[in-house]
């Protein structure tokens, strides 16, 4: 029983991840569809004790879909979830393609779960549910519990990204390198044009014409949209770091009300989705590998801003997995709300 789903993509690190969550968390369904380009067609995967065959997307591929989780690229989406959306399928889509679209729900399921009121599994049509950018995703699964007390007014962000973000390809690059570098090797450089390993660099997406990266851009427009706020003043600076699948953020917040800083880590604390880890005696605070594989996002260095008067300010530094909580898991959490 439950309903039938077809993962777009599932070859990638997110397709590959959506399987994973989709077991640990137990989700119900009566049948599985995995979807991937033409050159992966055929390959085996084996699933809960099952062997699957990956079989090529195509406009047919949707018949008796419910669920499709698509993460294969923008393009995809944009080609193939309107069709799934016609056959009547709800799709949950990864990519950047329709989250700015007007009337597209753009979600995470702990903060604002009520822009998919309606919106289920059985009501005999199709919709299209938009997962946020990874960045914002962790940014404002911290952010979010402190913004429902004392309004933020402006978010200054920097982000440390990991390789995941751009895809296995360049998971690999990243070890590829790093044994290159240490045999005294030049780096192959093929994702990213310039060596990652040993480095970091202002994040690959295109640069805009105001200067900010996509990546940036996103942050700012997405956040806007997830707290249906306007006015929310949002800046950011996203790099890539050398770490595998983990993205951190230093988050700088400015509140309309006061908020201190114990009141912020008890609120962080019983916020759901969040760990706090904050031992100042010990140096403790998050890192990404201490979050990598996990659900929760961490965080941490949670202080008052001394640049801001009357405790209307406070920086904090968060970490989160990039592939689960920023990618598959986000997107399984909006599949369970469909049910
Ligand atoms: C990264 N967030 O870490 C990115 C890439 O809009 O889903 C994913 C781009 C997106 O590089």
């Amino acid at each position: 029983s439950g309903p039938s789903v077809a993962v777009v993509g599932v070859t990638g690190a997110v397709g590959q991840e959506f399987l994973s969550v989709l077991s640990d968390r137990d989700f119900p369904y009566r049948s599985l569809k995995l979807l991937a380009s033409k050159r992966s067609a055929g390959k085996s995967i084996s699933f809960q004790d099952r062997t699957f065959t990956v079989q090529e997307l195509t406009a047919d591929s949707f018949d008796d879909v419910d669920i499709a989780l698509f993460s294969a690229g923008g393009s995809i989406s944009k080609q193939f979830g309107p069709i799934a959306v016609e056959n009547g399928a709800i799709v949950v889509d990864n990519s950047s393609a329709f989250r700015m679209v007007d009337g597209v729900p753009l979600v995470i399921p702990e903060v604002n779960p009520e822009e998919m009121d309606g919106i289920k599994v059985g009501m005999k049509k199709g919709a299209l549910i938009a997962n946020p950018n990874c960045s914002t995703i962790i940014c404002l699964m911290a952010a979010t519990p402190l913004h429902r007390l004392a309004k933020v007014t402006r978010m200054v962000v920097s982000t440390y990204q990991a390789a995941s973000g751009a895809g296995a390809a360049a998971m690999h690059e990243l070890k590829l390198q790093t044994r290159e570098v240490l045999e005294g090797k030049p780096p192959t450089c093929n994702i990213f044009k310039q060596q990652y390993a040993f480095n970091l660099f202002s994040h690959n997406a295109p640069v805009l014409e105001n200067g900010y990266n996509e990546e940036e851009m996103k942050m700012v427009k997405e956040t806007r949209k997830i707290w249906n706020d306007m006015n929310v003043k949002v800046t950011a600076t996203c790099i890539r770091v050398p770490v595998m699948r983990a993205h951190a953020e230093s988050v700088n917040l400015q509140f309309e009300k006061p908020l201190d800083e114990d009141t912020a880590r008890e609120i962080l604390k019983n916020a759901p989705g969040i760990v706090v880890i904050d031992d100042r005696t010990s140096n403790h605070f998050p890192t990404p590998l201490e979050v990598s594989n996990k659900d929760d996002v961490a965080v941490g260095r949670i202080r008052q801003d001394v640049s801001q008067e009357g405790n209307q300010g406070l920086d904090m530094f968060v970490c989160g997995d990039q592939v689960r909580k920023g990618a598959a898991l986000n997107a399984v959490q909006i599949a369970e709300l469909l049910l």
